[in-house]
């Protein structure tokens, strides 16, 4: 990747590799957005829930986070994407935003790096599996890339796509059963715009691995995990709801919300308790993944036992 003297922080006597590099470029836009942090309603309102979520929230270990993973282009088990990535090509990238918007637009990462401020996300993590985490995301609102497109009446749901290439993904050559690759996943706009929702670009102040979905994915910290989609390319609005590819493989047991709740079982599996990584105790899950104050008024008059 290109190094930009405009921008570079320190005498490039000093570089001595381009992963730190991207490590001081990446803390050179947290500083500046902690310095921004105050600016807006909104940037306080997440700061509000970042500093309430703090307490209590142990972060669990880089190492952890990044050779325990979900990845089923690379691999079916956990430890097989940090393995199998580390090829992974995700520069160049660009990722598209189209469908239902005023003005379709198609950024390249690079320029999402240097004119999108980045902040520090704590959040929890859950899968639907029944493992959790604490992950330390470094990204940006979804809702402010959103905005650039512009929204129409119509902007109603938004899908997301993962780059498909199976030279790169082993997962897309074989066929993995019947996961219908490449991976899908949709939210409810006013998901999408809630603060919450992020797109991450890294982790601890780094760029994201190839195995946490490098160079760009979703996070929602009040879903299960399958709805944090890896390495996407393609954001298509639409007026109606969009697919989800666990949805589309067992609707009964993954469903479109898949919010996080301890009182809707999994039909093979109880969703009441969580095995948190690096932890020898169980803990109790919390509904919406301790998002509840957060997020609840989204879903007021909805029966989450139908919309599970
Ligand atoms: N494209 C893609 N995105 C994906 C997945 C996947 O297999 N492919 N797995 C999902 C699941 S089930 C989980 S729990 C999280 C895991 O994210 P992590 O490996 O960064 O912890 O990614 C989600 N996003
Ligand atoms: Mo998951």
């Amino acid at each position: 990747m290109l190094i930009r003297k405009d921008y570079d922080p320190i005498p490039s006597s000093q570089i001595t590799s381009e992963s730190h590099y991207y490590e001081r470029r990446m803390l050179m836009k947290l500083a500046a957005a902690a310095a921004v942090t105050v600016a807006s309603p909104l940037s306080a309102t997440l700061a509000f829930a970042k500093n309430k979520s703090r307490p209590g929230l142990e972060l669990t270990s880089y190492d952890q986070i990044t050779t325990y993973n979900n990845f089923y282009e690379f691999s079916l088990d956990k430890e097989g994407p940090s393995k199998l990535g580390q090829k992974f090509k995700s520069d160049p990238w660009s990722i598209s935003v189209g469908g239902e918007v005023q003005k379709p637009l198609t950024l390249d990462i690079e320029t999402i790096m240097k004119k999108i401020p980045m902040e520090e996300r704590i959040y929890r993590f859950r899968c639907v599996e029944g493992w959790s985490m604490v992950v330390p995301w470094v990204g940006f609102s979804l809702s402010s890339l959103l905005k650039q497109a512009g929204l129409t009446s119509k902007s109603k749901y938004v899908e997301f796509e993962t780059l498909f290439d199976p030279k790169q993904f082993p997962g897309q050559n074989r066929n993995f059963g019947s996961i219908p690759f490449p991976y899908r996943e949709g939210l409810r706009i006013d998901e999408a715009m809630h603060p919450l929702t992020i797109l991450a670009v890294g982790l601890y102040g780094k760029e994201l691995l190839p195995q946490n979905g490098a160079p760009i994915r979703l996070i929602v910290p009040w879903k299960y995990g399958f709805k944090s989609i890896k390495s996407i390319v393609k954001i298509t609005l639409s007026d109606h709801q969009t697919r989800s590819t666990w949805n589309q493989i067992a609707p009964n047991e993954y469903g479109f919300y898949a919010n996080v709740n301890p009182a809707v079982d999994h039909p093979r599996w109880s969703q009441a308790r969580e095995r948190v990584l690096g932890k020898f105790f169980k803990q109790d899950t919390l509904a919406f993944n301790g998002y509840a104050k957060e997020v609840a008024y989204l879903y007021k008059n909805m029966d989450l036992t139908k919309f599970y």
